[in-house]
């Protein structure tokens, strides 16, 4: 355990130097990331939200543990192939990270180089261990080993490796210090064109429900990545180029300032997020228009001619995300947005930019960490997830939540509000109903409409009556689509159905 603790120290401080990414831990839970089957992914998401991250991280690191163990055992008895097996699990890391999307053969420096220090250490402390060859001063029995020596040994490994996984750290956070500099230096653009103000009404300021625009440190977080890219916004660059570009034209962040620049408030929502889930936040952005920029670069969409009917955005860490040219250029509000309600984009949220489409499910839309955009085709290309069974076009479907009162809660007997949020991106909300016990629907008051990129509180006055009670909420698009009964699980395309809660009068 201390030379395979030893191998990741090491490697840590390794990949410091080459890149955060290409740690060992970071570069096998990328590939397992990569590899995991959609319904695996789902279980994940589902049991263990946003923290599904970290239990992959402590289930390679349980993992490791067992194989170290057992070929600690295997040194014990034969020392050379003992020793050489944990260069085997240093092939595995240099594999995993080679393999990552962006991977590059320096990538597999870390594990290597931790591999032959972990091996080193194995071999001598292993040698510390086995029976002393010559009876000692003392007349040890035979089959006694030299524990003084070995204790000595195992805590020299022990805190060289420590040392050197602290160094790794600090290395680390002094690279990564030019990217929080150019985060806390910029100074976010006044906007040319300003979002109006949010109606006073369209917060019902009610007990239970969250607020209207979401703060970004309760802003839900959806990505790949284990290691947040930290990227500096002074040598950020954007290329726009491919099929039907007959101008390509590579950005840097300064250009983007020089630019209209835009802000808007608009909802995200996530394709995993289930009926009644979390994972959907209203943030106001600000940020230039992609339109505006695909047209200079010479693009038009396909109902004017166009070739490419499909953006392909790909970010530093390798995601692709594939958006329709037409709904891009169909006039919405589509952004590479730079700022996020009021401060720059947060570097889990994409700093320094990031796209967002209303109207579109992130993994078709949100590129964050965004580094080119490719024109192409839908018939050409499959983006990361359509690669994974999801589908290639995801607009959002319309979805009603209920916030409060909360699953088998005891409110009690009386007017109790029922209230929560319904979403319907670049369409909006007309009508939220509600019923009780599979009884009559209850038109609910809506909030004022901020816009029809936003989501939409609502609230019921329920006259509710002791004993356990189902309530049940549908909305209604400007479309005058009704939110489907239809219960659909999220892949491909996103959850269908109605979120119902249980509470029990009291
Ligand atoms: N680079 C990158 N961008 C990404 C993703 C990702 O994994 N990597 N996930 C997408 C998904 S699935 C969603 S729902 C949104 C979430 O954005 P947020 O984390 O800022 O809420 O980002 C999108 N952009
Ligand atoms: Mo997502």
């Amino acid at each position: 355990m201390i030379a395979g603790f030893c191998a990741l120290a090491f490697a840590e401080l390794v990949a410091a130097v080459v890149r955060p990414e290409a740690g060992p831990v970071t570069a096998v839970g990328g590939a397992v990331i990569d590899r995991t089957p959609p319904a695996l992914k789902d279980f994940a998401v589902r049991n263990f939200g946003t923290n599904d991250k970290l239990v992959l991280e402590l289930g390679i690191l349980a993992l490791l543990t067992l194989f170290a163990v057992a070929v600690g055992l295997l040194a014990l008895r034969h020392r050379l192939p003992g020793a050489a097996a944990v260069l085997v699990f240093g092939a595995v890391g240099a594999a995993a990270a080679i393999g990552r999307p962006e991977g590059r053969v320096s990538d597999a420096l870390p594990s290597v180089l931790g591999a032959v220090a972990a091996a080193g250490v194995l071999y001598l402390l292993a040698g510390r261990l086995s029976p002393a060859t010559a009876s000692s001063p003392g007349g040890a029995a035979a089959g006694a080993f030299d524990r003084r020596g070995f204790v000595i040994a195992a805590s020299a490994a022990a805190a060289a490796s420590a040392g050197a996984g602290l160094l790794g750290r600090q290395l680390t956070s002094a690279v990564q210090a030019g990217a929080a500099a150019s985060r806390r230096d910029l100074a976010l653009p006044v906007p040319d064109s300003p979002a109006p103000a949010v109606p006073a009404g369209a917060d019902l300021g009610i007990r239970g429900l969250g607020p209207f625009v979401t703060p970004n440190k309760d802003f839900y977080r959806i990505d790949t990545a284990l290691v947040v890219p930290r990227l500096d916004a002074g040598e950020w660059r954007l290329r726009i180029h491919g099929t039907g570009v007959t101008r390509p034209v590579t950005l840097s962040f300064r250009d983007l300032l020089r630019r209209e620049i835009v802000e808007r408030d608009i909802t995200l929502t996530c394709v995993s997020n289930e009926v009644g889930g979390p994972y959907v936040g209203n943030a106001r952005w600000i940020g230039v228009r992609l339109a505006d920029l695909l047209r200079e670069a010479g693009v038009r969409p396909p109902s004017e001619g166009g070739r490419a009917d499909q953006i392909v955005a790909r970010s530093v860490d390798g995601m692709t995300i594939g958006t329709p040219v037409e709904d891009v250029m169909d006039g919405r509000d589509a952004l590479l947005a730079l700022g996020m309600n009021g401060e720059p984009l947060p570097f889990e949220h994409g700093f320094p930019v990031r796209m967002v489409v209303p109207g579109l499910y992130g993994y078709v839309s949100a590129c964050k960490w965004i580094k080119d955009i490719e024109l192409t085709t839908f018939d050409a290309y499959d983006a990361y997830w359509v690669r994974r069974s999801w589908s290639p076009r995801a607009p959002i479907k319309t979805q009603s939540r209920i916030d409060t009162p909360r699953p088998f809660s005891s409110p009690k007997a009386g007017t109790v509000p029922v209230a929560g949020v319904a979403w319907a991106q670049h369409r909006g909300i007309t009508r939220v109903e509600v019923r009780v016990d599979d009884g009559p629907w209850h038109p609910a008051r809506l909030a004022a409409q901020d816009g029809r990129d936003t989501w939409r509180q609502w609230v019921w006055e329920w006259p509710a009556t002791p004993g356990s009670h189902t309530l049940e909420v549908r909305a209604t698009d400007r479309t005058g689509a009704v939110q489907t009964g239809r219960r659909v699980g999220t892949v491909p395309d996103g959850a269908t159905g109605r979120h119902t809660v249980v509470v029990d009068v009291t």
